[in-house]
């Protein structure tokens, strides 16, 4: 069992991914973020789980669904905010915005917006870690739409006949934009196809942050082993639209009211209530720490300025 400084410390992860994303929306709204937004709303227990499975030194892969990815491995909530608005203090210079925060600095190698393309990049960092014998792993997230690309394939084919240290961690939220799941495949959990590539598949709850932890635990202690990469499948509901700009009406009521009766942070904090681990004061406290760091976060961004457009070509890979 996790002790509870560990515990406490899920619970402020989940709450810092949460109004993170709350703070994101309301940003977007006032017209202060350019392009579009993915939220991670519902999702939080995935990235927290895992993330806690992982070492500071261990790598992940992103999707265009990234903040909470980045929060869970360790960056700065100012400096991804900042990246969101635009500002040159963000983590790509605020030239990559919403769907393109890295930080190498804590292992976090990049979200990418192509559906599907984190998996080979997951195996070719699988594979660095095989050549230089550390111990590392990659956590490599991405979506069930992404399950029905030729990368998923080729991806998990490489690292499985090559033992790579890759946790394939697929957050099945049901729908790809407005395609339900079970219009595109037969199969109902994803990690079943992991027979295909000869490594185990696991299904979790993903609202049950512990559940994926311990998953993810037993996965990444195979990897360290040099047995090899897992399929990860978290089964989990995005709580908004596909983007900022999808009110997500192809969803029936009554499944987005049973999903939220399931909210992974809640869940969470009636568990630890439950247990003992934690009184509502010390909950208000941490709600408390979490909003005055995310003001923080808030005013770095907006008070930082916006590139040169002179800085335009700089840092461009051609
Ligand atoms: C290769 C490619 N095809 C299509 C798109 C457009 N697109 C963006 S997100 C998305 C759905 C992804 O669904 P899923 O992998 O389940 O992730 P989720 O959005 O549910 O987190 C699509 C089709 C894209 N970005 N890249
Ligand atoms: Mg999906």
């Amino acid at each position: 069992m996790l002790d509870k400084s560990r515990l406490l410390n899920i619970y402020r992860k989940m709450l810092e991914i949460r109004y993170f994303e709350e703070k994101v929306f309301e940003l977007f709204g006032r017209n202060l973020i350019p392009g579009t937004i993915h939220l991670y709303t519902g999702q939080e227990a995935v990235a927290v789980g895992v993330c806690l499975a992982l070492h500071p030194q261990d790598y992940i892969t992103s999707t265009h669904r990234g903040h909470g990815h980045a929060i869970a491995k360790g960056a700065r909530l100012d400096r991804i905010m900042a990246e969101i608005l635009g500002k040159k203090t963000g983590y790509c210079k605020g030239k990559g915005g919403s769907m393109h925060i890295a930080d190498f600095d804590v292992g976090m190698l990049g979200a990418t917006a192509v559906v599907g393309s984190a998996l080979p990049i997951a195996s070719g960092a699988g594979l660095s870690i095989k050549l230089r014998g550390t111990s590392q792993v990659v956590a490599c997230f991405f979506g069930d739409g992404a399950s029905n690309q030729g990368t998923f394939h080729e991806g998990i084919n490489m690292a499985a006949i090559w033992n790579l240290p890759v946790l394939f961690v697929c957050e099945n939220n049901f729908y790809a934009m407005g395609t339900r799941q079970s219009s595109v495949m037969l199969i109902e959990n994803i990690a079943e196809r992991a027979v295909a590539y000869g490594i185990p598949g696991i299904t979790v709850d993903g609202n049950d942050v512990l559940a994926v932890y311990e998953a993810a635990l037993k996965a990444a202690k195979r990897a360290r082993e040099g047995k090899g990469p897992t399929l990860l499948e978290c089964r989990t509901y995005r709580q908004r639209g596909h983007s900022r700009f999808d009110a997500a009406t192809y969803r029936p009521k009554e499944e987005v009211e049973a999903w939220l009766k399931k909210d992974p942070l809640k869940r969470f904090q009636a568990k630890i209530i439950d247990m003992g681990i934690i009184k509502m004061d010390e909950v208000y406290q941490i709600e408390q720490d979490v909003i005055k760091i995310l003001e923080d976060a808030v005013i770095f961004a907006m008070e930082s300025p916006f590139p040169e457009p002179a800085e335009a070509l700089k840092d461009i890979y051609a």
